[in-house]
């Protein structure tokens, strides 16, 4: 090849480069997910993700991670540092093309085990070009080296500033305001992540400092750190729950070529909560390695009833779900090459999984029935008693539902429907009382939007057992007017989605207390039983205003002090202060029909909040803690977080 044609060529590659980084500005969403406040938060998850790979390869245990004073992000670990030779194909620092090069993270070192993937993986040097700023250092050979870039371009090329005995990478990056919704961090949602990644990889050290506004106070700062890594998760998960037995069930080793750790336990509630990673990414649809999981559980657990002779006195019909009623557990496994499938891309495709998983846990299980006959007395006794609630349950269901076809139309007799059809132009409004709910159906457009009035506090079904949930006036109401079914013999947890009447649900509460906790009551129904309908985002908190703020005849609203004061200062204006009256809205009940439709219905003006399930893990244990039975840690959540728990979920 002539010099001519390699410079044609080195150029070529060039514009590749840039046309790559060009497109993740272009449609960020297809790289990170969205550009909303979870793809904020993603950015760094990316990038930790680099620390945590050079971990896993045995060469890092201490990641730090900062949000810096101006939201931009620093993360720093003790790994090998990111290589700054020559890459001689390319004539550049591998640096420079680690960090500006889509894919390129890995290439250098094919030798190391690199498990990234799936929703993470995209690259740091996606970060980079959605970064109005990214400066990365490098501690290695002795020496020190940096480089800066902007929107994933280099300002100059990678050189040494200085002298180092110690080695590793820091990265820092200011996301682009251009690009992001919100650039300001949440530390509860680095820190669940934060913590969730030091149980995954347990002997891993991850500090998270917050360094922004702390005038006279010390930074917030929390270190998290796991010795017996899923062990201690599934001991966090149901550090609220009572227990059933006291051990936690662990397995950690290789079957069949796939590294799996798994950790379960028993409490004594009626939830089932299996978080399941595949190379520390949770995937909430499940998948190949948790079917592997339950196979080996039911098996295992089965196998052992029968033969220790407890099931033959039982004329019962057990049933999968029946041996997962008050188990918590953790699986991770690391697949090469993952095939993820699924709505969101967090199902567990490749068939070569399910086996080793299932050997793992038929293993570990069965030896520790063999050496624990109390606690397996237990777990089978529980078994048994899940069987027997289900039938009951379905018995029940069955009474229903006959009645419900004698009632002719099916729908609940207080719900008021809209007249549009398509489900996807529809929405449903959930009223706390009947007062509320008649106002509500005043104010509506009935074109759209149908109400139904909830009375009073719906049933807690965190602690009731399922026949009683269905025979529940309250929750008959929720499930029929939306149309899906729920909790089926065959698989609780599939909805007949295709029959739902609404694509907007929408609970509106008073904004007090007890309205918090009655939307707190329905949204634990619903993440129990229909969890769908929150994973697809078809569910929404509606925000009636706090106050309304007067003066003659021009009226505004307010939905916190902030605005309440601000208003009250414009529409003082030069005039006398006794002419601006302030009105607190105690409850939906006190506004009238058209105050709120103007407020909290109408879609040109309302705010609804979308639910979403950011953090699975911390997801269930939050709805097990404010529903459960244990009162201490529910006061201080909700002290500590009253503003803000309704908005994590
Ligand atoms: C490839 C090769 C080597 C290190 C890394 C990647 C590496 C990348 C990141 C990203 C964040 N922290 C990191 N630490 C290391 C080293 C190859 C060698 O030294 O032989």
């Amino acid at each position: 090849m002539s010099e001519e044609n390699k410079r044609n060529e080195y150029s070529a590659d060039n514009i590749q480069v840039l046309e790559g980084l060009e497109a993740v500005r272009k449609r960020p969403a297809m790289y990170i997910g969205d550009v909303g406040i979870k793809g904020l938060h993603h950015l760094v998850y990316e990038v930790v993700d680099n620390s945590i790979d050079e971990a896993l390869a045995g060469y890092c245990d201490t990641i730090k991670v900062s949000i810096n004073p101006d939201n931009s992000i620093t993360v720093e670990d003790n790994g090998r540092g990111i290589p700054t030779g020559i890459n001689t194909k390319e004539g550049k620092s591998a640096l420079e093309i680690v960090m500006t090069v889509l894919h390129a993270g890995g290439k250098f070192d094919k030798d190391t085990y690199k498990v990234s993937g799936g929703l993470h993986g995209v690259g740091v040097s996606c970060v980079n070009a959605l970064s109005i700023h990214m400066r990365t250092e490098v501690h290695r050979e002795g020496k020190i080296f940096e480089q800066e870039y902007s929107i994933g371009k280099p300002l100059y090329e990678v050189r040494e500033i200085g002298e180092s005995n110690a080695t590793g990478t820091i990265q820092t990056f200011k996301p682009d305001s251009s690009i992001f919704e919100f650039t300001e961090y949440n530390y509860d949602t680095l820190a669940a992540r934060m913590r969730e990644l030091a149980f995954l990889n347990k002997g891993i050290t991850i500090t998270l400092t917050d360094l922004r506004s702390t005038e006279g106070e010390e930074p917030r700062q929390t270190v998290y750190f796991s010795e017996g890594g899923l062990r201690e998760f599934a001991s966090y998960l149901d550090r609220n729950r009572e227990k059933l037995i006291n051990d936690v069930i662990y397995f950690e080793g290789e079957r069949e070529g796939v590294p799996v750790e798994v950790a379960l336990t028993y409490n004594t509630s009626y939830t089932e909560n299996i978080q399941a990673y595949v190379n520390n990414i949770n995937t909430h649809e499940g998948g190949t390695h948790l079917s592997g999981f339950r196979r080996g559980l039911t098996n295992t657990l089965k196998k052992y009833a029968t033969d220790s002779g407890i099931l033959a006195k039982e004329k019962i019909e057990i049933d999968g779900d029946d041996f997962r009623e008050g188990l918590t557990a953790v699986l991770s496994v690391k697949v090469a090459e993952p095939q993820f499938e699924g709505q969101t891309k967090t199902k567990l495709g490749n068939r070569e999984v399910t086996a080793p998983v299932s050997q793992a846990v038929s293993e570990m299980l069965a030896v520790y029935l063999e050496e624990h006959p109390a606690e397996a007395k237990l777990i089978v006794e529980k078994v048994i008693l899940a069987a027997r609630a289900r039938h009951a349950a379905r018995k029940a269901r069955e009474m229903v539902q006959r009645k419900n076809v004698l009632t002719g139309s099916g729908l609940p007799g207080k719900l008021a429907d809209c007249s549009e059809k398509d489900p996807a132009l529809c929405e449903i409004y959930f009223v706390e009382g009947d007062s509320a709910g008649g106002t509500a159906k005043q104010g509506r457009d009935r074109h759209f939007q149908a109400i139904m009035p909830l009375r009073g506090k719906i049933l807690n079904v965190e602690k009731a057992m399922q026949h009683k949930i269905f025979e529940n006036d309250e929750i008959k109401n929720i499930y029929t007017a939306l149309g899906v079914r729920v909790g089926t013999e065959e698989d609780s947890k599939a909805l007949n989605l295709e029959k739902l009447r609404y694509h907007k649900i929408i609970i509106m509460c008073d904004a007090d207390v007890d309205g918090a906790h009655i939307e707190t009551l329905i949204l634990t129904f619903l993440f129990r039983f229909m969890k769908e309908l929150i994973e697809k985002g078809y569910v929404y908190i509606a925000t009636p205003p706090l106050y309304q703020v007067k003066k003659g005849a021009k009226s505004e609203y307010a939905w916190n002090e902030d605005q309440r004061d601000r208003l009250i200062m414009e529409l003082k204006g030069g005039g006398s202060e006794s002419s601006v009256t302030v009105q607190r809205y105690k409850g939906l009940g006190e506004m009238n029909a058209e105050q709120l439709w103007d407020t909290t219905m109408n879609p040109e003006h309302r705010t609804l909040r979308q639910v979403t399930i950011e953090n699975a893990a911390e997801c269930d244990q939050i709805f097990s803690m404010l529903m459960g039975d244990d009162v201490p840690p529910r006061r201080e959540f909700i002290e500590k977080n009253a503003k803000y728990a309704r908005l994590d979920v």
